[in-house]
């Protein structure tokens, strides 16, 4: 699998959050959205560095999750969004030795609301702790 996914999208793909683009962006809607990253291997995580792209509009609820697997997950942040700016914020964490985050948005989110997230950065030891480099893209994988 690549290095970064989600739990649905609305065409603006999961790795558009980590691509250090700012004008791209991964939007989704629904119940309880997430985007998962994998580190490139278990690190110190202490900080987590997110720009959403409706930040402005509302306050949104999410948890920020730390897994060894992909699959288990801890919840080493929970709060809100600033409201103020879709500019990057940052989030201290329960400093936590982890492979695998996870952004879940927790908050409502209705269907014709889109949530995005147009950047994405982990910071722990060392200090810009890197995804996982990405699978060779195969000619399997279409649609990309
Ligand atoms: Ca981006």
């Amino acid at each position: 699998m690549a290095n970064v996914d989600a739990k649905s999208d609305n065409g603006n793909l999961a790795r558009n959050a980590t691509d250090a683009d700012s004008d791209t962006y991964w939007g989704a809607n629904g119940r309880m959205p997430w985007i998962r990253c994998e580190l490139e291997g278990a690190s110190i995580l202490r900080e987590v560095q997110i720009a959403w792209t409706k930040g402005n509009d509302k306050r949104m609820r999410f948890q920020v999750q730390a897994s060894p697997n992909g699959s288990t997950w801890t919840t080493i942040f929970d709060g809100r969004t600033s409201g103020e700016g879709a500019n990057v914020e940052s989030h201290n964490v329960t400093d936590t030795t982890t492979r695998w985050v996870r952004i879940l948005v927790t908050g409502a989110v209705s269907n014709d609301s889109v949530i995005g997230i147009s950047d994405l950065r982990f910071i722990g030891v060392p200090n810009a702790v890197e995804l996982a480099a990405p699978e060779a893209v195969t000619a399997t994988k279409t649609g990309s």
